[in-house]
């Protein structure tokens, strides 16, 4: 439904709500066409003469009363966006609401609110759709205590809280936390439990529950086992336990996202939830224990302590990624779980900056908060506060934390008050740096040395380039962790912290036999990009020697960038990389997983992002190509080794999805993915015939796919799975994402016009249009194919499920990097949407956002 006008919401017009809600009591009759919602708010006035504003869309309202007595026509306004009800009909002390409306959850294809998954219930509240159940004050700071009474004759029927009475076709819940509403959940089917339990440390004992379809309750061990790790570690790490009596979880099939945190009944996405060695990956593994762990963090950080507004989103979701991060670093390995969180971060955050939707970590102005759950947000947002820990130390962190859960349990708290702990905490002024928290973009740190006379100076420069609204920007504080070494590979200042202020700024070391070579922003301590101009000698050096495990992998990194830079404008691999790179894969004694990582190639993406940073417009069929020439300029010059990998990390025995056999399995496959390219796909055919486990067989296919031998391999495997949903998805994506450039696009229009191609189902549409999109070349097709084809699709779902559409939109975010021919097609897929009548109001946004090029 098109919306009149959409409004601008600003933090600076912040307003608390005029009135409390002391109690909230639903009752749900749920029928797929007509559920009935009857809702009892208990309220006391706060502002005397105060309307009463309830938020209510796609509502059909059947009667509202206060105090028994029926509202009559005048006393009330009804909108498409909720019901004001005049202050001379309300009474000046506490009073109850009562409306019932009527919903159908059938024909809810957004998936907010109230809808139906395959004919279970189930709900989606955040960020906005409670306002889709009944009228209410649809806001985070607004929180109040729930009972739920839940009627349907199914014999699963959960909502938040504790269980506290039910009989045949109903069943009722109270929750004795106050909340807001975008945590309200209810779930209602025929459900089965894969159950067990946690006693946490205070001695009480908690029921779980992992609730999923009929025939998947063996896949639901692994969520779990990460369930009772994660709220073990909560204890341990954070002082946090548990506090109701049940804890549920909900696998469901059609779900915008990954997971939504509930209290007391987290819903989950089936993907991030069921999970076996013949159907997932071992990345898959890591990700449900990561998602199940940050979903359950939540509780206390979010749900515990929620945001006054949504401006405030990255007090809830930066933090808890921030914890989810630390926990699967302490459950598996530390260095490994850094350089993928950079990896993430530099893929998805710094290319938002780079381009036209780059916004600040607490936004000031939004028209759909849907459209900022971004990884600015989300991956920033934690980076913001790896930096705040690295600056007031473990001990200072612990102590802010502890206060701020003192202070603010029970409330919707802000920006400000979060750093008010830590400066009352540590007793540090945070004035400046809560500017990373303001200002718009990545900062572009630089540095020079001065060697003299046995002392090093570094001297860094800081820049931010300007954004729209944000020509000059101030400097931040930035913490910059550094080590020296001797050039005979000995470390002689081990790591200190520097802090930087200002935006020039000199720190030496003195006392120095030789020169030192600098190994700078160990760890990655700010989220900056840093320049300096090491030569290859340089990083082959810290490749070797650097005692920081970050910092050696991004020294090969950056080695193989520049070499992929030099080639993509004709220049031949670099023998310092390649040689480099063979030191490395002989190197038994590192960490299989950590040598992966080092062997795998920057993707075509990442090359385009290094190209354009340095002001040459990127050339994808250019950058495919030379990628591909450097895999087999390594595997020529390496065959033997990457053979003898190959087998060697071939994990024996049952599966097991823990980081010791997954770092193996990933060198296999990133030794594979290199040996592809010279053996016309002889063993990757080898092993996806004889692959014990998903992460293989996958690994495998994606080699076949990209040696064009992959006919077979793609037609067994989809006859082999073709009843498993989440397997399938994988069939989509993987064909996509490594298909041949040149035919990726009719490639995806094939496989959009196959019958499985089920397209209101989420995880099914990110498969084909999120794999398309992540093969660089073949989305930005010269043709301008892949944009038009990829835009006739938005504009397909837009009508059905708006979020989903708004979200996938975000492929077009790099439009303004490439050449004028491509801009132009770009510009003219998302005119093309722009253009329609009806757009909803989460793509209108989008592509308004969209189609103004940064600089
Ligand atoms: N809080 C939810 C995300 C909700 C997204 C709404 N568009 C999941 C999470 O971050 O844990
Ligand atoms: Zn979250």
């Amino acid at each position: 439904m098109k919306d009149a006008t959409p409004q601008t919401i600003r933090l600076a017009d912040y307003a608390p709500y005029p009135f409390t809600l002391d109690a909230v009591t639903l009752t749900f009759r749920l029928a797929p066409k007509a559920t009935r919602v009857i809702a009892k708010i208990r309220l006391t006035p706060r502002q005397p003469g105060a309307a009463l504003a309830l938020d209510g869309e796609h509502l059909r309202l059947i009667s509202a009363a206060i105090d028994g007595q029926s509202l009559s026509a005048e006393d009330y306004i009804l909108t498409d966006t909720g019901l004001t009800i005049h202050p001379a009909a309300l009474p000046d002390a506490a009073f109850t609401l009562a409306t019932e409306v009527e919903i159908a959850p059938e024909g809810n294809t957004a998936l907010q609110g109230l809808y139906m998954s395959r004919g279970m219930y189930c709900t989606q509240c955040e960020a906005q759709g409670f306002r889709r159940i009944t009228f209410y004050p649809d806001r985070p700071d607004v929180m109040a205590r729930f009972t739920v009474r839940v009627e349907a004759d199914l014999p699963v029927l959960l909502s938040n809280g504790n269980p506290t009475a039910s009989g045949p076709g109903w069943a009722e819940w109270v929750d004795p936390w106050p909340k807001p509403a975008y945590l309200f959940a209810l779930v209602a089917g025929d459900l089965v439990a894969h159950s067990g339990s946690f006693t946490t440390m205070s001695g009480r004992k908690v029921a779980l529950n992992i609730w999923v379809r009929r025939g998947d309750e063996d896949r639901c061990g692994f969520a779990l086992g990460a369930l009772q790790r994660a709220m073990k570690w909560d204890e341990d790490a954070y002082g946090r336990e548990y506090d109701l009596d049940i804890f549920n979880i909900v696998a469901v099939d059609d779900f915008n996202m990954g997971a939504m945190e509930n209290k007391g009944l987290n819903i989950f996405n089936a993907k991030l939830v069921l999970a076996s060695p013949d159907t997932t990956t071992d990345g898959e593994y890591e990700r449900i224990e990561g998602v199940i762990a940050h979903e359950y963090f939540h509780n206390w950080t979010g749900n515990r302590i929620t945001c006054r507004d949504w401006f405030q989103l990255c007090l809830k979701e930066g933090l808890t990624v921030f914890r989810d991060q630390q926990f699967t670093s302490d459950m598996r390995s530390g260095p490994v779980k850094r350089i993928e969180d950079v990896l993430t971060l530099r893929a998805r955050q710094f290319r938002e900056d780079q381009g036209p939707l780059a916004h600040a970590v607490r936004p000031e102005s939004y028209v759909e908060i849907n459209n900022f759950y971004t990884a600015t947000v989300y991956e920033k947002g934690a980076e913001v506060i790896g930096m705040l820990r690295r600056l007031v130390g473990d001990a200072g962190y612990r102590r802010a934390l502890d206060l701020y859960f003192d202070r603010h349990d029970g409330q919707a708290a802000t920006i400000e008050d979060w750093l008010a702990v830590f400066a009352d905490a540590t007793g540090r002024d945070l004035g400046q740096f809560k500017r990373w928290y303001s200002d718009v973009g990545t900062p572009r740190l630089s540095v020079e040395e001065h060697w003299q006379e046995g002392t090093y100076t570094l001297e860094f420069t800081q820049v931010t380039p300007p954004t729209p609204g944000q020509p000059e920007k101030a400097p931040r504080v930035i913490p910059i962790a550094v080590g020296l070494l001797s050039p005979n590979g000995d470390e002689v200042v081990p790591t200190q912290v520097l802090e930087m202020t200002e935006a020039r700024q000199r720190f030496s070391f003195s006392g120095l036999a030789v020169r030192p070579v600098p190994s700078l922003l160990r760890g990655f301590s700010a989220p900056v990009v840093l320049e300096r101009s090491a030569t290859a000698a340089e990083r082959a050096f810290l490749l070797a020697h650097d005692t920081d495990p970050f910092n050696r992998w991004e020294a090969g990194r950056s080695l193989a960038r520049e070499a992929l830079c030099a080639m993509v404008a004709g220049a031949a691999p670099a023998p310092e990389h390649i040689d480099a790179v063979g030191r490395l894969i002989r190197d038994g004694a590192a960490d299989p997983a950590f040598r992966a990582l080092c062997l795998r190639l920057p993707g075509e993406e990442e090359i385009a992002t290094a190209l354009f940073e340095r002001g040459t417009v990127p050339d994808p069929d250019a950058i495919h190509a030379a990628r591909g020439r450097l895999a087999a300029a390594l595997a020529q010059k390496h065959e033997a080794v990457l053979s003898e990998i190959h087998d060697a990390m071939a994990v024996p025995g049952p599966y097991a999805p823990d980081a010791g056999p997954a770092g193996k399995r990933a060198l296999r496959l990133a030794a594979l993915a290199l040996l592809s390219r010279i053996d016309g796909g002889r063993r990757a055919q080898a092993l996806f015939d004889t692959a014990p486990n998903m992460t293989e067989t996958l690994g495998a296919l994606a080699c076949l796919i990209e040696s064009g031998q992959a006919d077979a391999a793609l037609a067994g495997f989809r006859a082999r799975w073709s009843a498993d949903r989440l397997v399938m998805d994988k069939w989509f994506m993987v064909q996509l994402a490594h298909a041949d450039p040149a035919n990726a696009p009719a490639l995806a229009a094939r496989l959009a016009a196959d019958p499985a191609f089920e397209w209101k189902n989420p995880n099914r549409f990110r498969a084909l249009m999120g794999g398309f999109a992540a093969n660089h070349a073949g989305f930005h097709h010269p043709s301008g194919a892949g944009y038009s084809f990829y835009a006739d699709w938005l504009i397909k779902l837009d009508p059905v499920n708006p979020q989903m559409a708004a979200r996938m939109s975000t492929a077009f975010e790099t439009w303004p990097r490439y050449d004028a021919a491509r801009q132009a097609l770009a510009q003219a897929a998302l005119a093309r949407i722009e253009a329609l009548p009806g757009l909803s109001r989460d793509m209108g946004e989008m592509v308004a956002r969209l189609a103004k090029a940064n600089r």
